[in-house]
């Protein structure tokens, strides 16, 4: 799978091809990724790639013409390739979209638009999708084309050492990952939880399932709202529940949550 990153900074992706996973999936040759500077597509001395937004208004306006030029090029070199452009108001990223890119398995022009957007006349010649990293504003969406490939390139054959990671990490079930603990067992006085040292696999994973719930529970309950549970896991959640009703009763005074919002 190829990566063709369309950008005015090429020389922030150098060191993201070469480092950790996406750089070791580079060297075993399931990835190739590039960086191609939409300045050098730009006329004249001064190779200019922006001007003043038609209508007024502040900020710069990437024009049409370099990164056709650009797109043009990428197009031919990988005549297969999904376009990406990458904004603000794009479709939401998430790790279902980087599954359906990874298993796609297609090749990928990233645009990475600066200044206040893009000329959009361009936008609709050349761009299949857009994405958006996240509710919020960058100054560039290279940081969001290094997100996206990083999460495809984790998923394909072969990047992660081992095959369970990718299908156990957070997300890929809609959950969040269980707390993890390694050595030492005793760290300042603080021990890891006595199950995870017993070599008890089922009782391992019956443990990390539960603490995944937990931990989802707690901290994004939106995502379990979301989802239909399963027999075991509803199981898992009124062991909580059971376990939370033991420590109340054991409270000698039990009133009403004063809270906002609260019983
Ligand atoms: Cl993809 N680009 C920019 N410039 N800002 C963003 C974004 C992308 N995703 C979230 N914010």
């Amino acid at each position: 799978m190829e990566f063709l990153a369309l950008t005015l900074f090429p020389e922030l992706f150098r060191p993201f091809w070469e480092i950790g996973i996406v750089g070791r999936a580079a060297e075993k040759g399931i990835i190739r990724g590039r960086a191609v500077d939409i300045r050098s597509f730009a006329a004249g001395r001064h190779k200019v790639v922006d001007d003043r937004p038609y209508g007024g208004g502040c900020g710069m306006v990437m024009q049409p013409d370099p990164l056709d030029k650009a797109l043009n090029e990428a197009r031919a070199r990988l005549p297969q390739a999904l376009t990406v452009l990458l904004t603000p108001q794009g479709k939401r990223f998430s790790q279902q979209m980087a599954e359906t890119l990874a298993g796609a398995a297609k090749d990928m022009i990233l645009v990475c638009g600066r200044y206040e957007g893009v000329d959009q006349r361009v936008i609709d010649r050349h761009v299949d999708l857009e994405i958006s990293i996240g509710d919020y504003v960058l100054t560039g969406g290279e940081p969001a084309a290094m997100v996206v490939i990083d999460a495809v390139t984790r998923l394909l054959p072969g990047a992660l050492g081992n095959k369970a990671s990718a299908a156990s990490d957070s997300f890929s079930q809609d959950l969040l990952e269980h707390a993890q603990y390694t050595r030492p067992a005793d760290w300042q006085g603080e021990a890891v939880p006595e199950v995870l040292l017993s070599g008890h696999h089922g009782q391992i994973e019956k443990w990390r399932r539960s603490h995944a719930l937990a931990t989802t529970l707690l901290k994004r309950p939106d995502l379990l709202r979301g989802r239909k549970l399963g027999p075991e896991e509803i199981r898992l959640l009124e062991n909580w529940r059971i376990e939370i009703e033991r420590i109340l009763d054991a409270q000698p005074v039990r009133g009403p949550d004063p809270s906002p919002g609260g019983g």
